[in-house]
């Protein structure tokens, strides 16, 4: 005999609500993809993090389950079980039955939410197949549960407890998710931010798909120090410390960690209660504002700068700078296109004078890295003036000043950049096969002849005199580094086509890190794309079938029967292919497979660490994340 659950209007209007969610769930969530799914982790966490912030909590354990269901327990203090006076229900079913009732529980402190500014724990339980949550209170253990945001009973009591806590379990629902199963290693990527994020807190992540179960715990007392540790373990230090800067101005709460390194790119990340804001925003502005006045007005009292010597830039007191602002504001304002950029002005200035007083004293009492750092700024003004001159020789002069496009490019005809593609071409015998294989309208092919330099430990001046590098700046026509202007891209896909085999995966690396060093608007914008050659020609009569993949090749063997009479061909470079087969394999838009490159924002710090580990120059790390990563790696050719 089921219970009768009395539809007030209240009810219907909560029913109502959530309905809402299911029917636009993008809204909600952003997407229904992979990342939309990976949300709904980040929105129930998030409630834990908040009570760690309030101080109640200390562990947050989070599990992939065999079901692909996810469970989070944290051991703060429960979210209330008594009658919330206006919902005339208990407080816990307001927060996972009314939409955006994910504020604060009991107000104060500041509240984190997840990308999408905390929608709260009700449209995860909308967008599940079902929900439980079981609270551990006052010795007592309740619990409720949900499908598709319909109660299925009303909250209960179900025993005693020895502790305080709040556990969650909910299975995303197949019916709004094109995909509902979990990736390890992203909800590793942001709760390990997370634990960063709030120092102190213990976040632990199992697999429990896997068997025996995967754990990874993530603690970290010293929080944002240990991130900048932790981004910088792939580089060299200029020196031992962390600078660390933290404190509260305007109802801003301020953290600074900075730690400089031997390498020419910088790496500043920026976060407002835990959110990334890849845009930047006040908080940013204010540091690098603090950073540069301060860096300056130490390199003149103490004579580094010569009355005539002109400012350092905030470029180059921030190259090789690794450093994590984060700060916690209670109403943050987000601007910006994707509004992933903070507008509080109060930010700005909170920031700017914490991290000015801050650093000041520090390089006070720190003479010999203050010293270190500014003879390095130095040395990056003279690079960047030196960059400067050898960069105006790259930048597409006028005709009458006669620098023209690259002699080895053969541009396409069309002049719309939307309709226009460039590919860039390993080897010269290759780039011959293209330039005839080529749609001449919009396909313009640019050879490279072998490795391209590894931008990872160049500074720009050196770049600038690589006659490769020089002649993709030109043939793009973007400029380069802060001259960049994506308005200028001359082809708005850029195809990277090389060998399929180890060195064409080399020299595809080696592209990607000047695009991403250098030109990080082009991936960002999603210009870049990789070519797709076939690895197997295989012949059986007269029939010709190209298998892109060892699955696809098997694939084919089974539609046309395998025998005698087969012929398999592996390809081990574009040269093995004649114009005609270059063509239909792999640059007509028809049939050709492209790989676009993309970079996720919400792990931008990784993505960073990753091009560092792998193109920089420890080698420990680099084998540390091959051992970790090689079972992810297809088509290997060995
Ligand atoms: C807030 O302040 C008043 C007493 O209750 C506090 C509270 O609700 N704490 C809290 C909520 N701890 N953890 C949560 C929580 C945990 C998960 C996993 C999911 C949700 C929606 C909330």
């Amino acid at each position: 005999m089921g219970t009768e659950i009395e539809y007030g209007a209240d009810q219907i209007q909560i029913l109502e609500g959530l309905e809402a969610v299911r029917k636009r769930p993008g809204m909600y969530i952003g997407s229904t993809s992979s990342k939309g799914l990976h949300h709904l982790v980040y929105e129930i966490v998030d409630n834990s993090v908040d009570e760690a912030l309030a101080g109640f909590c200390t562990v947050i354990d989070v599990s992939i389950n065999e079901d692909n269901s996810i469970t989070v327990i944290d051991n703060g203090r429960g979210i209330p079980v008594g009658i919330n006076s206006k919902a005339q229900i208990p407080a816990v079913e307001v927060v996972f039955t009314v939409l955006h009732a994910g504020g604060k529980f009991g107000g104060g402190g500041y509240k984190v939410s997840g990308g999408l500014h905390g929608v709260g724990a009700s449209v995860v339980n909308a967008l599940s197949e079902w929900l439980e949550v079981t609270i551990h209170q006052n010795g007592k253990m309740f619990r409720q549960r949900y499908e598709r945001g319909k109660v299925m009973y009303p909250l209960k009591e179900i025993g005693t407890t020895d502790h305080t806590g709040t556990e969650v379990t909910f299975l995303p629902d197949k019916q709004i998710f094109e995909e509902t199963v979990f990736d390890y290693a992203i909800l590793k990527q942001r709760l390990r931010e997370m634990a960063f994020l709030t120092k102190g807190l213990k976040i632990v992540l199992h697999d429990r798909r896997e068997d025996p179960v995967k754990t990874r715990e993530f603690h970290y007392e010293g929080g944002i120090k240990e991130y900048v540790k932790y981004l910088n373990k792939s580089k060299d230090a200029l020196y031992d410390t962390i600078i660390y800067c933290e404190g509260n101005k305007s109802d801003v709460d301020v953290e600074v960690a900075m730690q400089h390194n031997t390498s020419y790119s910088e790496s500043c990340y920026s976060f407002v209660n835990n959110i990334t804001t890849p845009e930047g925003g006040t908080h940013l502005i204010g540091f690098k504002n603090a950073l540069t006045k301060t860096f300056n007005d130490y390199a003149r009292t103490n004579k580094i700068l010569k009355d005539n010597d002109e400012n350092v830039s905030g470029e180059d007191i921030r190259e090789g700078l690794t450093a994590i602002i984060s700060i916690k504001i209670s109403e943050p304002q987000f601007e910006g296109q994707t509004k992933q950029k903070l507008g509080n002005s109060e930010a700005r200035g909170a920031v700017e004078s914490i991290v000015s007083e801050q650093l000041t004293y520090f390089l006070e009492q720190n003479p010999q890295v203050a010293k270190m750092i500014c003879e390095k700024a130095i040395l990056a003004q003279r690079a960047r003036d030196a960059a400067r001159k050898a960069r105006d020789l790259t930048r597409r002069k006028t005709a009458l000043e006669g620098m023209s496009l690259p002699g080895k490019l053969a541009d396409c005809s069309d002049k719309d950049p939307e309709k226009c593609e460039i590919y860039i071409v390993e080897g010269d015998s290759a780039g011959g096969s293209a330039k005839t294989a080529r749609m001449r309208a919009t396909q313009a092919i640019l050879p490279l002849r072998g490795k391209i330099l590894n931008v990872e430990k160049a500074r720009l001046e050196k770049i600038l005199v690589n006659e490769e590098i020089k002649a993709m700046i030109t043939a793009f026509g973007t400029g380069i580094s802060d001259d960049f202007n994506i308005e200028k891209l001359r082809y708005h896909k850029i195809i990277i086509m090389t060998d399929a085999d180890v060195d064409g995966a080399h020299i595809s690396t080696l592209l990607l890190t000047f695009f991403y060093r250098f030109m990080p608007e082009l991936i960002k914008q999603g210009h870049v794309y990789l070519a797709q050659p076939p690895l197997y020609k295989i012949e059986k009569g007269k029939t010709v079938r190209y298998a892109y993949s060892d699955e696809e090749q098997s694939k084919i063997l089974e539609e046309i029967g395998r025998d005698q009479s087969i012929k398999i061909q592996r390809y081990k470079g574009l040269g093995e292919m004649d114009a005609e087969q270059l063509w239909d394999t792999t640059m007509d838009p028809e049939h050709r497979i492209l790989l676009r490159v993309v970079m996720d924002e919400e792990s931008s710090s990784e993505v960073d660490l990753t091009f560092t580990t792998l193109m920089g120059d420890k080698v420990e790390p680099r084998r540390e994340f091959i051992e970790e990563n090689a079972k992810f790696v297809r088509n290997l050719d060995v």
